[in-house]
């Protein structure tokens, strides 16, 4: 699918889907040398692997994170300037529950810093799911309800719609491995069970525009004190990125990440 008609369905639907970012030759080994290192450095306990900042500790994915087709249609979104604003490495185990319904940051309003509801009808994040495995129904592929990005608020406890319960048309984010499926962060999503016996393993990388502030999201910066830890917040911390890490990236991505590198 041409970049044109990628951005006209994410602008639509809320969400896309790039196949064959990474090779079926490179994605093996990709999956392996990832899932070490979220096992590793994981700061939730199985089923659950979550690593924030995980390009600290992991460059697999590096030489992918500009691919052409997915810059056109984030570009087409942002124009220029663009930001990797959060890598997560994460894998959903076997035996994960179904998790709540909801938009994510800037639009998640548990979040301390959240663009308040009703919010504006325009796409300001994007969430990138980079597929390692192929997302199953099985295997808990997430569970998405297109369209629901065009709505200004999300569900939340105590709201209309209970977040914990099925929602009518939802849908499942299917996908080979090597796929990276986009989506707007406002769309409602959800983690969806895992009743396999093998790992969900991904990354989930998000692209903002330059004038979308994310020091929320970064210690040591004052809006993260102030708006976040001065309001006991709940957003994952995005650490600085090392300057060897940095360095060491491609030239392409660099650009994407130079405003995160540790000073
Ligand atoms: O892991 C998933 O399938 C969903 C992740 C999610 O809900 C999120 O990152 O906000």
């Amino acid at each position: 699918m041409s970049a044109e008609h990628l951005h006209a369905q994410f602008i639509r639907d809320g969400h896309c889907c790039i196949e064959g970012v990474i090779g079926p030759d490179e994605i093996g080994a990709i999956r392996e040398n990832v899932a070490r290192d979220v096992r590793e450095h994981s700061i939730l306990p199985p089923p659950q692997g979550y690593v924030p900042g995980f390009l600290r500790f992991n460059q697999a994915l590096a030489p992918y994170l500009a691919s052409p087709k997915l810059m056109e249609v984030v570009e087409t979104l942002f124009g220029p300037h663009s930001r990797i604003s959060m890598v997560t490495g994460s894998i959903n185990g076997p035996g994960i529950p179904r998790g709540d319904l909801h938009a994510d940051w800037p639009f998640n309003q548990k979040n301390a810093s959240h663009i308040p509801a009703p919010y504006p009808d325009a796409p300001m994040h994007v969430l990138t799911m980079w597929m390692l495995t192929d997302f199953t129904h099985d295997n808990g592929a997430t569970i998405i309800i297109p369209g629901s990005h065009r709505l200004s608020d999300h569900p939340r406890k105590g709201g209309e719609i209970d977040p914990r319960q099925p929602y009518p048309g939802e849908q499942r984010l299917l996908g080979k491995a090597g796929s990276v499926a986009m989506l707007d962060t406002r769309m409602w999503h959800a983690i969806a069970p895992n009743v396999t016996s093998e790992d969900r393993v991904a990354v989930i990388v998000r692209y903002a525009p330059w004038w979308l502030n994310l020091d929320p999201l970064r210690p040591g910066t004052v809006d993260r004190a102030d708006i976040v830890e001065a309001n006991n917040g709940v957003e994952s911390p995005v650490p600085p990125l090392p300057r060897e890490v940095f360095d060491r990236l491609p030239a392409e991505v660099k650009p994407l990440l130079h405003y995160s590198v540790e000073q």
